[in-house]
């Protein structure tokens, strides 16, 4: 039997913790797993499970898909893919080995140079021959893309129509907000399975497709649109791809200045800074890469007093509010001096990646949702101080808002009461209204039209719906049936980094 396989088998038979002759039946029903997987699955998923025509099926890539969700993909396929129903070829009995086989780690992590990112590289349309201009009806300014999870599909749609523009297959599991070129035009995905991907929004087509890693978190476009960097999990690495063609430019291991080898937990782009910013996950640094004029691209690296994996920024960029799982509260680093200028009081998991900022009589304040704990955290961003702990009905993962609408929706993700969306008055810091969309569905994220006039909310469940509301009377105009939509993204928002959407 090859290393790699023995290595997968002996640790899943190490952590199910089997002894003796139990162990020598266990072993043997492993290596017959892994047989069927050679034999039905390496096809498409590679024989190191990292991907080829289908996705990665490592714990790392699986990690938001729960055991029976895996289950059921085997047994009954996935609807539009390539993946076919096993139920009639493989007994209920191997499915459930196949599925804890697919959920245990390999001993050696196999490795993504950057060959493999080169070779995996496509362009999949000559450039040359596709129009400057939109061609179709709607503002360009005004579309939404739409993040179907339940489907790896995405749909853009006409923000003043609500209908469909184009449905295309997406990579498997695409996370983190898409990131769009300044003009608009181009839109950038990242699939946690490590694919990014450019989608042309004038011509409704496909671009270039890269695989920059194994287990990739998210990427950020350069605001002269000339850089894509994306940050991974697995391995530890940034990717630079140019913009125009997703070719790689380079890949840096992200190893702090103590020579401790970090994941990525995020990168951003500061516009104003011309730079993208990045938090590591296991070290206690923020590095700055400078996109200014002719990029070295060497990080400046920040001091920080936790590794982080989640922040903020303030609306001049100036300040990033940050914080760590494992801290109690958050911090707030100046990226002028690269110092940490104070803590911030915020209990449980803030989800700072969802805060957004408004003016409230005068001055600036920055909300975030918690996924730990049921409330919305209001912080003044001058003082830094907390303004109010406004109570929800339970953790949530999402906020957003736009200028024009004197509510911040946020969403109740976790718990029994996941069908609530609350509507926070934005002056009053008040919940002003409660809404239950689809009793008994998870309720989810929110993204307002761009003149702030209508806002969609995505009902979060295999038969869910994307909702369209008047933003000012609250009463829904329009019901799209989705499996499962998840972000939407407004262009014109995007691009503007409009105040009350993501960055
Ligand atoms: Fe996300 C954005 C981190 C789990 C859906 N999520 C982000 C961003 C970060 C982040 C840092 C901002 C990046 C960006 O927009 O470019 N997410 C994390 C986690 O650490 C966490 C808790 C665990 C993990 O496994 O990664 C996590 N996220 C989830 C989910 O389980 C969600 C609900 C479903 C999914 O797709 O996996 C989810 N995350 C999203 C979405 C956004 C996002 C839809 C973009 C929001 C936006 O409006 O911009």
């Amino acid at each position: 039997m090859p290393l790699s396989r023995m290595s997968t088998v002996s640790s899943l038979v190490a952590l199910l913790g089997f002894t003796g002759s139990a162990l020598a039946a266990q072993t043997a029903e492993l290596q017959a797993t892994e047989q069927l997987y050679n034999q039905h699955c390496s096809v498409c998923h590679g024989t190191q499970r990292i991907g080829g025509a289908g996705p990665a099926l490592l714990p790392e890539s699986l990690g938001r898909l729960k055991k029976p969700e895996a289950s059921k993909a085997i047994s009954e396929g996935r609807p539009a893919s390539q993946m076919a129903a096993y139920k009639d070829i493989l007994s209920p009995a191997e499915i459930d080995s196949m599925v804890d086989f697919l959920y245990t780690p390999i001993d050696n992590p196999p490795a993504w140079t950057d060959s493999d990112t080169s070779a995996s590289h496509r362009l999949l349309v000559d450039t040359s021959t596709l129009a400057d201009t939109p061609q179709h009806n709607a503002d360009p300014l005004n579309l939404f893309v739409v993040v179907e999870a339940g489907t790896h599909h995405v749909t853009i749609l006409d923000g003043d129509t609500f209908e469909s523009v184009a449905r295309f297959q997406s990579h498997f599991a695409l996370h983190g907000g898409p990131k769009f070129s300044p003009d608009g035009r181009y839109v950038y995905f990242a699939s946690r399975d490590g694919w990014v991907s450019k989608y042309d929004l004038h011509n409704l087509t496909m671009i270039a497709e890269t695989r920059v890693g194994l287990n990739t978190r998210n990427l950020a476009v350069s605001n002269n649109g000339r850089w894509v960097l994306a940050g991974n999990y697995l391995p530890g690495t940034l990717v630079l791809l140019n913009a125009d063609d997703l070719s790689l430019v380079k890949s840096m291991d992200t190893i702090g200045s103590d020579g401790t080898a970090s994941r990525v937990s995020a990168v951003y782009t500061a516009p104003p800074r011309d730079s993208f910013v990045v938090a590591l996950k296991d070290t206690n640094e923020a590095w700055e890469l400078s996109y200014a004029g002719t990029p070295d691209f060497v990080p400046r690296r920040i001091i920080a007093q936790d590794a982080l994996d989640d922040f903020s920024f303030t609306p001049d960029y100036r300040y990033l509010l940050a914080t760590s799982r494992k801290a109690k509260g958050g911090q707030v680093i100046d990226l002028d001096s690269g110092k940490s200028i104070t803590d911030i009081p915020l209990p449980g998991m803030p989800h700072l990646g969802s805060g957004i900022y408004w003016k409230r009589g005068g001055d600036w304040v920055f909300a975030t949702p918690n996924i730990s704990q049921g409330l919305i955290s209001v912080l003044d961003l001058k003082t830094w101080q907390l303004i109010k702990e406004i109570p929800t009905e339970g953790p949530g993962f999402f906020m957003r808002s736009h200028a024009n609408s004197k509510y911040a929706w946020t969403d109740v993700f976790f718990g029994p009461n996941q069908e609530v969306v609350h509507l926070i008055d934005k002056q009053t810091l008040e919940i002003a209204h409660t809404l239950r969309p689809m009793p008994g569905k998870n309720a989810a994220h929110v993204e307002f039209t761009n003149d702030g006039s209508h806002l969609i909310l995505s009902v979060w469940d295999t038969e869910g719906a994307l909702i369209v509301y008047d933003a000012k009377t609250l009463k829904e105009v329009k019901r799209i049936p989705m499996n499962k939509p998840s972000g939407k993204y407004n262009v014109g928002n995007k691009i503007e980094f409009a105040e009350g959407t993501s960055h």
